[in-house]
């Protein structure tokens, strides 16, 4: 049974991302537009929490149900919430957002309902930068927006 879901991104830019997923096990579809980005990339995750009490910073860590190392979406070790970057092309203007997931879900173990989208201020450095935040967080930096993804309708 397909599920949708959208995320309403607030802070310093602002976006709106859907979520789409035909069933359980088909990869989900992740489109939409972020306005007012600096030009160049920008770490995109799922966090742990549907919790913006303290605006973004509540939303906790990644969302990594199986407590390994951050990575690349490509890598077979990453945390689910990890979708790379996205890639604003100018300063300010309108960054399409367009990613196929097969690790993220919006049911089951690793679904995403409830929890966080967060963009940062910097690139994320896909685990592999050498910071010693490589391994956790990507080294993206501030988190510039944030919103909890719910379900949409079909
Ligand atoms: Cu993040
Ligand atoms: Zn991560």
């Amino acid at each position: 049974m397909p599920v949708k879901a959208v995320c309403v991104l607030k802070g310093d830019v602002s976006g709106t991302v859907f979520f789409d997923q035909q069933n359980e096990k088909s990869p989900v579809v992740i489109s939409g537009q972020v306005q007012g980005l600096s030009k160049g990339k920008h770490g995109f995750h799922v966090h742990e929490f549907g919790d913006n009490t303290n605006g973004c910073t509540s939303a906790g860590a990644h969302f990594n149900p199986t407590k390994v190392d951050h990575g690349a979406p490509e890598s077979s070790v990453r945390h689910v919430g990890d979708l790379g970057n996205i890639v604003a092309g100018s300063d300010g203007g309108v960054t399409k957002v367009c990613i196929q997931d097969s690790m993220i879900s919006l049911a089951g173990a690793n679904s995403i309902i409830g929890r966080t989208l967060v963009v940062h201020a910097d690139p994320d450095d896909l685990g592999v930068g050498g910071h010693e935040l490589s391994k956790t967080t990507g080294n993206a930096g501030a988190r510039i927006a944030c919103g909890v993804i719910g379900l949409a309708k079909i």
